[in-house]
């Protein structure tokens, strides 16, 4: 049995991809691994968010995890700044990584855009931040989706040069643990560029928060083409918003693309779609059900965060002993 961490930013809008991509894996995942899920609002601060939005948004992200099925007797859920050893472990990992290795980092690249002198600190520090909420916990897991795959290498870069430089064989190299299918859901509107909370159209992700009525339209509406289904993916290659919609339609049946292709051969995108819509619903409105119930009970949700945060507290603060020892800092 190994140990997860993982983590989403309470930064609203949570949708269909970080659900596929993460959160439905943690949930597996949680019964064979000691699990630390997260929520990562440090991280969060790298948008400056409305505080009282900030605030809402680590309540109602918890209301997701529970809604999704994350068992909060099994595993620990907890806000990040609840536990102080990340930034301090976050340190003390910055003064082992070479810029060099996040000038790499192909996310800030992306966020930072062409405003790469505005972007702040905390944005292009953001990995090794990330690299000690893993080690923190000495983790093992760290199941997450594609985008995050060049993070979670340099996270094994920064722990083997922590071996490395103070001789210890110390922090685990975490495994990322990346599915094969919906591994990266796509934009609805767009199939080059993947589904994510910042994009300024809704229309381009299935929210939680979303009814039937907004899911159905939001496929109604997906970019497709008019070409029918093919039987193989390999002959779609070109197809991706098409190849997008039959992803997220294997990955919500437990199915392989090729498998969605044969199903659907020879048809066209109106029949499908339907068929998407009810696969889409059927999963993802017992959830947002749920959570409405959980958000009525605000205590509940505290108290949870409150059990996390102390087992987190507790786990990260001796590693922090031991770390500071191996550094030469006088423990506290
Ligand atoms: N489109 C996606 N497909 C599969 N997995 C995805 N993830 C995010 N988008 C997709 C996975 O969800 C977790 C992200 O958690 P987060 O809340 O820290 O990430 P984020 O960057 O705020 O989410 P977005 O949607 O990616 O936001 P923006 O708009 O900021 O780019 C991770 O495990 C991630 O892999």
């Amino acid at each position: 049995m190994g140990r997860i961490f993982s983590g989403l930013q309470p930064t609203g809008n949570f949708h269909l991809g970080n659900y596929l991509g993460a959160l439905r894996n943690w949930v597996a995942m949680q019964k064979e691994h000691e699990s630390f899920f997260c929520l990562v609002d440090l991280h969060a601060l790298t948008t400056l968010p409305e505080p009282s939005k900030l605030r809402s948004n680590v309540r109602e992200i918890v209301a997701v995890y529970l809604a999704a099925g994350i068992d909060p007797e099994r595993s620990y859920i907890f806000p990040q700044s609840a536990v102080s050893a990340h930034c301090e472990l976050g340190w003390i990992l910055s003064c082992l990584t070479p810029l060099g290795w996040l000038n790499r980092m192909t996310q800030f690249k992306e966020k930072a855009g062409k405003q790469r002198e505005q972007a702040n600190l905390g944005l292009y520090a953001y990995p090794v931040l990330q690299a000690a909420d893993i080690l923190a916990y000495r983790a093992t897991h760290v199941p997450v989706g594609e985008d995050q795959k060049q993070h979670l290498e340099l996270v094994r870069d920064i722990a083997g040069a922590f071996n490395r430089q103070y001789q210890v064989d110390y922090f685990p190299l975490p495994e990322p643990v990346i599915l094969k299918t919906a591994a990266r859901v796509m934009s609805l509107r767009d199939g080059s560029v993947k589904m994510s909370k910042s994009d300024p159209s809704e229309y381009s992700r299935i929210q939680f928060s979303d009814d039937p009525d907004a899911i159905a339209l939001k496929i109604r509406k997906a970019k497709t083409d008019p070409d029918p289904i093919a039987g193989d993916p390999k002959a779609m290659e070109n197809r991706l918003e098409a190849l997008n919609l039959l992803g997220i339609y294997g990955a919500l049946s437990d199915q392989s693309l090729d498998a969605v292709c044969r199903e659907f051969e020879g048809q066209n995108f109106s029949h499908f779609k339907q068929k998407l819509t009810e696969l889409l619903i059927n999963t993802l409105e017992p959830i947002r059900q749920k959570m409405t119930v959980f958000l009525k009970n605000p205590e509940r949700l505290d108290a949870i965060l409150e059990k996390g945060s102390q087992k987190a507290r507790d786990l990260a603060c001796t590693h922090m002993n031991e770390i500071k020892d191996i550094v030469g800092l006088l423990k506290a």
